[in-house]
């Protein structure tokens, strides 16, 4: 089919310049792209080309997708799906929204231009629809202090995404504020047809945060609303700087095996709305390490067994957690909405092996099965005549069964009477 062939390209051009065309007629009146021309980010690339050169060099020059404030040096290019960083961003951005496109994976040096974005401290990036931020996706940005990675669909986050690409080799990261909430995940089935061994966002996110040392400066950390079902030991490890951690709205199940022993300026630790049944010694003792901490810990489903005397001990006398009078139980039953403060020790145990309702359900069905057998005997018990009197007949059934036996036997095996009976046929 050459024809067929030939002719999609000619189409796809003709309609490319027929955009360009339309542009120049409007004459910048439209602010808004066309997106039905800008099918490929090469249509757009171009289309700014062609404006840069069009138009005399200004200082203050604006992609012709963005709002431009040179006043306040912001910028933004928010929800104009754009599926790439606008390359003409003005040397005076400081404020940087890129909230509500589409870019889908920030390259290595995305924000790379020449003269370098020198001014650049905060960049939003939320509701872009990220799947790959790769290694030094945010290179060349020497005063970025903020950046919002919110609701984005992350998959892949390198390790390296936050320091330059030689990851060991570069110099710290001058990020202090890093916003990373509401990480959506596509659906789990879908990785495992893919048959990928994609990683744990826990895992990818403590690797990020981790690598390289970089993040030492960062003092302002949120994590919140990402399912997170725990953290890796050694995620915060390298966050010496950290003033703010939000790990709010998870489902963390357990502090255990995180470690916040390097987290020495911490001034707030937000865990509402998670799992957590119970704090051991070892988190309470590392939490209580840090000087000046305030630690939440509302909406948790509190476990109030034997467990729980070490933490309701710790609570009675640390001045660290914020409205600790707020932190009732969840479980057992009989607990349920008992504030964990005023709990009495005694009364933390762990006999219950079993919930009491499952234990009535086999307590009555050893009562019913008791009940059966006892019926089955009594059965037996009184009929035991009948009984006596069947035993009888099936023995004398059988003795009359194994006398004809023997009978039948006799005959066959008396010579005499095997030749009357063969003679008799003759
Ligand atoms: C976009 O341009 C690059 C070179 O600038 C080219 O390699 C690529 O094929 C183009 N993509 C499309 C979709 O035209
Ligand atoms: C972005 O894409 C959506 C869906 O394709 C469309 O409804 C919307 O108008 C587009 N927005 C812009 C600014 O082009
Ligand atoms: C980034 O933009 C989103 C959407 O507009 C907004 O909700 C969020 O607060 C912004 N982040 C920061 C740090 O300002
Ligand atoms: C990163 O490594 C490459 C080679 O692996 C090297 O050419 C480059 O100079 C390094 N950059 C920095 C900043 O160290
Ligand atoms: C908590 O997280 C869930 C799931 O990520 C989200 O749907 C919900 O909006 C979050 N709640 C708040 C108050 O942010
Ligand atoms: C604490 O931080 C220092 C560097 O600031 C690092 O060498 C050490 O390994 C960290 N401790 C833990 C337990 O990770
Ligand atoms: C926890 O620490 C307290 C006081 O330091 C101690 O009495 C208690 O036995 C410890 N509990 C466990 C389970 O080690
Ligand atoms: C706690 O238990 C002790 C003895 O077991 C009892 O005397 C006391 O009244 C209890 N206190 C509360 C608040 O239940
Ligand atoms: C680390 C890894 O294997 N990542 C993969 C996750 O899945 C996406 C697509 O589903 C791949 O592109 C990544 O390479």
């Amino acid at each position: 089919m050459p024809g067929g062939c030939s002719r999609g390209p000619a189409t796809g051009g003709g309609r490319l310049r027929l955009a360009r065309l339309a542009l120049v007629l409007l004459g910048w009146v439209s602010s808004s792209f066309p997106t039905s021309s800008a099918t490929s980010s090469n249509a757009s690339a171009s289309f700014l080309a062609s404006a840069a050169s069009a138009q005399p060099p200004l200082s203050s020059q604006c992609p012709a997708t963005c709002e431009c404030s040179e006043a306040a040096r912001t910028v933004k290019c928010v929800n104009r799906n754009l599926t790439e960083v606008p390359a003409d961003l003005p040397s005076y951005v400081r404020t940087l929204f890129l909230t509500g496109n589409l870019l889908a994976e920030l390259p290595a040096g995305a924000f790379s231009r020449r003269p370098p974005l020198t001014e650049l401290a905060a960049l939003n990036l939320s509701g872009s629809r990220l799947a790959e931020v790769h290694a030094g996706a945010f290179e060349d940005l020497p005063s970025l202090r903020q950046l919002d990675l919110s609701h984005n669909p992350l998959l892949h986050l390198s390790p390296f995404a936050f320091s330059g690409i030689n990851g060991s080799a570069s110099t710290p990261s001058p990020l202090m504020e890093l916003i990373l909430n509401h990480v959506e995940r596509p659906a789990q089935d879908q990785d495992q047809d893919q048959n990928e061994k994609n990683q744990s966002v826990e895992v990818m996110v403590a690797s990020a945060l981790r690598a390289g040392h970089t993040l030492r400066g960062l003092r302002h950390l949120e994590l919140a609303s990402n399912h997170f079902l725990y953290l890796p030991r050694d995620t915060l490890s390298q966050l010496s700087g950290l003033r703010h951690l939000d790990l709010r709205n998870n489902s963390l199940v357990s502090l255990t095996y995180l470690s916040f022993r390097n987290l020495t300026h911490l001034e707030s630790l937000h865990l509402e709305d998670n799992a957590l049944k119970v704090l051991h010694n070892g988190t309470l003792a590392e939490l209580q390490g840090l000087g000046h901490v305030k630690v939440f810990l509302d909406n948790n489903p509190w476990v109030c067994d034997c467990h729980m005397v070490d933490m309701v001990t710790w609570l009675k006398e640390t001045e660290i957690v914020e409205g600790k009078t707020r932190l009732t139980c969840a479980f057992p039953e009989k607990m349920r909405n008992q504030i964990l403060v005023e709990l009495n020790i005694s009364s933390l145990d762990c006999d219950p092996v079993l919930p009491p309702s499952l234990q009535t359900s086999y307590v009555f069905l050893g009562i019913v099965l008791a009940l059966i057998g006892a019926i089955f005997l009594l059965v037996l018990y009184l009929n035991r005549k009948g009984i006596k009197k069947w035993m009888h007949n099936i023995r004398d059934a059988c003795r009359d069964h194994m006398e004809g036996y023997h009978y039948r036997y006799e005959i066959n095996a008396d010579p005499r009477l095997t030749n009357l009976s063969s003679n008799s046929d003759v």
